[in-house]
């Protein structure tokens, strides 16, 4: 196969005469294809085949330095530093172009090209965006199949409109001393070195769908964001839609799919999206998502059936595994399974617990979104679907109330960039510390995040009819350290207040950092909670608020002059009202 489209045809080439690839494999999406890498990858032993209650499962253990994103080797490299802005590492583009083409020169030798043409979003969507993949990893190209609409419609539409997002991505040699993962937004381009892993190597998530999406958005007028979408069925059948953006490893795969406890009858929950929406004002003025990918690449540990049995079930067929251990029948295990025990490790060794976990923190699923037993047909409608309200949140032990309501869309945009949450095992690094992370989005904005937080703002003007703004905090937890809410499924009791705000038929107390629910407007029915802990879960201490908006307001001015003056507004409404 090759293409009618010259500028991709003509980059193929350059590439293969940088990288000096043994063959050239253009992906044509086909199941055909995908069994004949899987059977490749079984020869080689890039991939083991699973069993047990696992049908056409396999799991691949990546490098061990090799495991999670790299957000110290991530670069913007956009022409002028401050547009890249303090929440993303620079680099001059030709530097970084200099660099990479040394490391990209003959790295393919012996290896196999694959050229992976994808479309983020339902093919026939004007929201959708292609790009292109070439990798060397067949690791990659199967992961793609499952990830993206990916192959022979992908180059059809890419043929079609004739532009599409370039990604350049070796393996290189895993040596982490040669790993980058650079970004050239004004070119449209992305070049990954050095790593096999999720977020660094499946070009479409991370690097296409947030980092170049978001600074294409901002020139489009639309917004691409770290959100999951999904759809709220009332007993009476009235449907919502949510869009609730958190930190990576704070449970999106899991409110995505949340399956609503026998107490909250009647209500159903289908799943659009779990990771990434891409938002759009519709003519009337109604914000629309879509969600850009077709599959899931979800954190494995703690799934098991009591916190999320659709993706329990889900994935025990035609899944890929990545980074857990194995028990002795060859079935793939992980922490909180709560069935069966690991022979051998996500290293490949003999388990032993004092080597530390059976799986890796950060093992993750792959799977088509199909799979889900409550995916929602319209994550393929071309015109999305409306969002009533979006919701903010982060993994907070304390502060954070477990739901609040911005007073606007101003202020639901300070709500967002004051967004903290503690590390997970999502990225490399200390987990468990507090950081900033605007939106979610620290990782992920492929721009200065004082012209994105400009942008957020700029569609209260050019909207009336804009989604309400919510912050909730599920991870709450008394001097103790007990969690006081018991989230998964019963986070639909939150999820019923948000919506019967957005329908102006709850009531809500006016506090300092926003509208509250009294204590008696969260359903506890049934809930096996204390005396007293709802009270916490909705308690605001002034002080350490104080304290938190005084940090909030350094971040901010940290951004310095490209501040939106509208912004810092909020930010001194909020300490006023804290006095
Ligand atoms: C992810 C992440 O993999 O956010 O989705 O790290
Ligand atoms: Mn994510």
């Amino acid at each position: 196969m090759t293409t009618s489209n010259e500028a991709l045809q003509r980059w193929v080439t350059e590439i293969a005469d940088l990288t000096k690839p043994a063959n050239i494999h253009w992906c044509d999406g086909s199941e055909a294809e995908y069994q004949s890498l899987i059977d490749q990858m079984l020869e080689t032993g890039d991939l083991l085949r699973l069993d047990g209650g696992y049908e056409n499962c396999y799991l691949h253990r990546s490098d061990p330095s090799d495991v999670a994103r790299v957000e110290h080797l991530t670069f913007v490299c956009t022409s002028d530093e401050t547009d890249a802005g303090p929440n993303n590492n620079w680099m001059a583009p030709a530097e970084a172009r200099t660099k990479m083409d040394d490391l990209f020169a003959g790295c393919m030798a012996g290896r196999t090209l694959y050229v992976i043409p994808y479309c983020m979003g339902p093919i026939d969507s004007p929201y959708a965006r292609c790009g292109v993949e070439i990798t060397d990893s067949a690791y990659v190209a199967i992961n793609m199949k499952l990830m993206t609409r990916m192959g022979k419609p992908a180059l059809q539409r890419i043929e079609r409109d004739g532009t599409f997002v370039r990604g350049l991505h070796s393996i290189g040699d895993l040596n982490p001393d040669r790993r980058f993962i650079m970004h050239f937004p004004e070119e449209l381009l992305i070049q990954s070195f050095g790593s096999g892993y999720g977020g660094n190597a499946l070009l479409g998530k991370k690097c296409h769908a947030l980092r170049i999406a978001s600074y294409q958005a901002r020139q489009e007028g639309w917004l691409a964001e770290h959100m999951l979408i999904v759809e709220i069925e009332s007993p009476q059948g009235e449907k919502h839609y949510l869009a609730a953006a958190f930190p990576s490893a704070c449970g999106k795969t899991n409110l995505a799919m949340l399956i609503p406890p026998e107490t909250q009858a009647g209500w159903k929950v289908r799943t659009l999206g779990d990771d990434i929406a891409w938002l759009h004002l519709d003519e009337t003025g109604q914000l629309r998502a879509i969600n850009p990918e077709a599959g899931y690449f979800g954190v494995v540990p703690g799934t098991n059936e009591q916190t999320n049995c659709n993706a329990y079930d889900m994935i025990k067929s035609d899944a890929i595994f990545t980074n857990v251990a194995v028990t002795a029948d060859n079935e793939p295990w992980w922490e909180d399974k709560n069935v069966g025990t690991p022979a051998i490790d996500w290293k490949g060794q003999p388990y032993a617990s004092e080597n530390g976990p059976a799986a890796h923190p950060n093992s993750r699923f792959t799977v088509s979104a199909k799979q889900n037993p409550t995916y929602s047909p319209l994550a393929d409608d071309p015109a999305g679907v409306p969002i009533s309200a979006i919701i903010f949140g982060g993994r907070r032990r304390e502060l954070a109330p477990l739901v609040y309501q911005a007073r606007n869309w101003n202020h639901g945009v300070l709500v967002g960039a004051g967004v903290a949450s503690e590390t997970t095992a999502a990225a490399t690094g200390e987990v468990g510390v507090v950081r900033r992370d605007p939106m979610a989005m620290k990782p992920f904005c492929g721009y200065n995040f004082a012209d994105y937080w400009a942008h957020w703002l700029s569609f209260a003007e050019r909207s009336e009819n804009l989604p309400e703004i919510f912050h909730v905090n599920w991870f709450r937890r008394d001097a103790d350290g007990r969690f006081l809410w018991p989230g998964f499924g019963e986070n639909l009791r939150v999820l019923r207040w948000i919506i019967e705000r957005c329908e102006n038929r709850a009531d809500a107390t006016e506090t300092a950092i926003g509208y509250l629910p009294l204590a008696a407007d969260i359903d506890t029915n049934g809930l096996d909670m204390r005396d007293g802990d709802m009270d916490w879960l909705l308690s605001i201490d002034t002080a350490s608020w104080r304290e938190e908006a005084a940090a909030i307001g350094e971040y901010l001015q940290s951004y310095g002059d490209r501040l939106p003056a509208s912004l810092a507004d909020e930010h001194k409404k909020l300490q006023d009202a804290l006095g």
